[in-house]
This record gives structure tokens, sequence and C-alpha cells, in this order.
């Protein structure tokens, strides 16, 4: 099949006790046995949920990979690809990640003896250094959240793989989807993301996704998802298979105004940078181009004003786009990560990279980019 059939039919089935074309929510916590131990495949539902099932499958359809996990949340993916380490191990990431990642990195798991070390990956070369033999995991977020920045994904993994084949390459696909690239085809060992974000789409869930190729891989994520408990409900996977069944066309949208918007802004006289991978003039537009199969709706720029108080400016005279975290919905968001995403970070980290008052991230949505130009134009007239 290809991407996008596999959207809507990968790994699915009719239900097989109605025929029903989409799952049931199977909205209970238990099911019943006829004998102890004996029962139609599911027993309890933090184990496993039909309608969890159904996504499952969907999730590892997409990705091309053979087995797929919900979550509760984003980080509660994570949180499952920690808990595969042990203390001293170590782990090298990007060094512009999502705040929550980053925090859940230095702050929950950095006391349990796992070291995290934080690599500009603009140049895949940079890794080498940090490989020890200790080195357990590598984290990518390509693009990043909010610099976008790329990571070739393909080289990396070379890299560490002839290093040694055993060390995990995790990649965070929340920006991308697989509509755009396949981590796993690009020789990743787990792909996560932020389901709450392009896999679900309509901003009405919080979920995460893990999708893997590997047997022994995949049940021991399994067995931390089952003895850990972050399970995603019924009622939020039923609403996440729904938001796949249409990620193409969305991220088709999505494409086409995330480009319209970066090029209007590159050229307007109140912006001092626009950081969108799909720009010529983006760092690393030469990998993106290979890597992607094109840009997406994420683009994050900077006010020549670079006060605090210019973005506020912008950000309070918006109307089409609404003021809030989160990414990945129909509807355009814009977002001010110094205050808001990346308020997490220590202001000394964010100003090494580039996180500063003036930055500003919009998730483009998919409604007529005329309006979401105009209302941009608009709030620029208040800066
Ligand atoms: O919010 P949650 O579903 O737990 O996902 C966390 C997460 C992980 N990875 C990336 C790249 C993310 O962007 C996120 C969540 N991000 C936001 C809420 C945001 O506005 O950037």
């Amino acid at each position: 099949m290809k991407f996008n059939t596999k959207t809507i039919h990968g790994n699915q089935q009719h239900e097989p006790a109605t025929g029903a074309v989409m799952p049931p929510i199977f909205q209970t916590s238990t099911f019943a046995q006829s004998s102890p131990g004996k029962h139609k495949g599911y027993e309890y539902a933090r184990a496993a949920n039909p309608t969890r099932t159904a996504l499952e499958n969907a999730f590892a359809a997409i990705e091309n990979g053979t087995h797929g996990f919900a979550f509760a949340s984003g980080l509660s993916a994570i949180d499952c690809v920690l808990r595969l380490l042990n203390p001293e191990d170590e782990v090298i990431a990007g060094d512009d990640l999502y705040g929550g990642t980053y925090r859940m990195f230095t702050r929950l798991f950095a006391k349990y003896g796992l070291k995290f070390t934080f690599v500009d990956f603009n140049d895949a070369n940079n890794i080498i250094k940090h490989l020890t033999e200790k080195t357990k995991l590598v984290w990518l977020e390509t693009p990043t959240n909010p610099l976008m920045k790329i990571a070739d994904i393909k080289a990396i993994t070379t890299i560490v793989k002839s290093k040694n084949k055993n060390i995990l390459v995790a990649v965070d696909n929340t920006f991308a989807t697989p509509y755009l690239q396949l981590p796993l085809d690009l020789g990743a060992d787990i792909v996560m993301h932020s389901a709450t974000k392009y896999l679900g789409g309509h901003s009405d869930l919080v979920m995460g996704a893990l999708m893997v190729k590997d047997a022994k891989l995949a049940e021991e994520i399994h067995f931390i998802q089952f003895a850990a408990g972050a399970v995603a409900g019924p009622m939020d996977s039923f609403l996440a298979l729904r938001g796949v069944k249409t990620l193409h066309i969305r991220m088709q949208r999505h494409c086409e105004n995330g480009n319209s918007i970066a090029k209007y802004l590159v050229k307007h006289p109140k912006v001092k940078e626009v950081f969108y991978p799909g720009l010529e003039t983006h760092s690393s537009f030469e990998i993106a181009k290979k890597q992607m199969k094109d840009f997406g709706g994420m683009v994050s720029f900077k006010l020549k004003d670079e006060s605090q108080k210019a973005a506020f400016a912008f950000l309070e005279h918006l109307k089409v786009f609404t003021l809030a975290e989160s990414l990945g919905g129909v509807e355009s968001l814009a977002n001010h990560p110094v205050t808001m995403t990346h308020a997490s970070i220590p202001k000394k980290e964010r100003d090494a990279i580039g996180i500063s008052d003036s930055l500003i991230r919009l998730s483009v949505g998919i409604e007529d980019s005329e309006d979401l130009l105009k209302d941009i134009e608009t709030a620029f007239s208040f800066v």
C-alpha cells in the first residue's frame, strides 16, 4: 500500500462482531473470562483495549513499523523510551528540543543517573566526539521545536551504528509526521510522536505514540507501557484514529500554507529572520530537501524589534491565529516560546541556542492562506 491508502486502511480490519467500519469505543476497563486465564484476547484495558489496538496498528502502518504503541501523552511516550535505559547510561540529544522533553531529561531522569549531552546536529559529524562506551540512546528531533533545525537521520544513524549497533536511535517525528519523512526507513530504531499534534490533528486530545520495527524492542516497550501504565484511553484512541485517516490531506495543505507564510515573512520589513526548512537560506535546506517530501506547517521567525513588548504586541493582535501552546491542529496557532512552551529551559541555555524574546512560532493551519496572511499583516501594524 502507498502512504495515502495506508493512513486509511493500514493494518485495519472491520470490527468482527458487527462489521462496523470504524472500531467502536470499547469503553470498558476489563473483559470477562470463561475460566481463569481463558478469554478472547483481552483481559484488562491497561494491557490492551480493542480501540487502542486498532489505533496502535494504524500507528505501526503509517511509520512503516511492525509495532505501534499509544500513550497518555507525548511525554509519557518519551518516558517509556528512557525507561529502556539503566543508571550510568548516556544519552546524546539535540540542543534544540521541546521544552518539556528537555525538562524530563534534566529534571526527572538525570537524578536517576542518566547522563545527557546536548549536541548541535546541524552537522552530523558533531556527534562523533560525544559517542562513548556508555552511550545507549541518541535522541533526535527534526525539524526541531522551535528553531526548525534539521538533523540528517540517515547520516547520524550510520555514524552511531558503525560505533555500536546496539545504541538506539530515536526520532521525535512530531513536526514532520510520516507524510514528510520515515525515520525507521532511514535506519532509526524508534519513532516517537506527540500524537496530540498532527496525528490527532484537531486539538481535541493529548496522546503519545511509539513505533518500532524490531520484535524484541517492541516486547520491551510493551512491558513498560503495561507496567508503568501511561496508556491512551479508548475515546482518545478513537479520535486519534479518525485523525490519522486524514493526515495526508491535512499535511498537504499545512505544507502549502506554511510555505506561503514563510515566503511572505522573509520579505517583511519588520522581520529579522525566518526559520523554515523550505527556504533556500535555511542552513540545512539541502538535507531537508533530500530527507523530507515537503517542508511542513511550522514556521518560526524573529522580529527586528527584539523587545518582548514587540512580540507581545504582534501576538495580542492576531485574530485568525489563536495564541496558544501546542501545534499541528487544523486551526492556526501562535506561540511565544520564551514565556510559553520553552519557559522550562533556563535562560542561559535558551540564549545560547537563540530562543530569544522576539522569537515567535506559528503552527500554520489549513485555513485559506489569504486570511492567514491578512491576519499577520494586521498584527504587524501594532509592532
Ligand atoms: O504535549 P505532549 O503530547 O506530552 O507532547 C510533548 C511533545 C513532545 N515532542 C514535541 C516535539 C512536542 O512539540 C511536544 C509538545 N509540544 C507542545 C505542547 C508545543 O506547543 O510545542
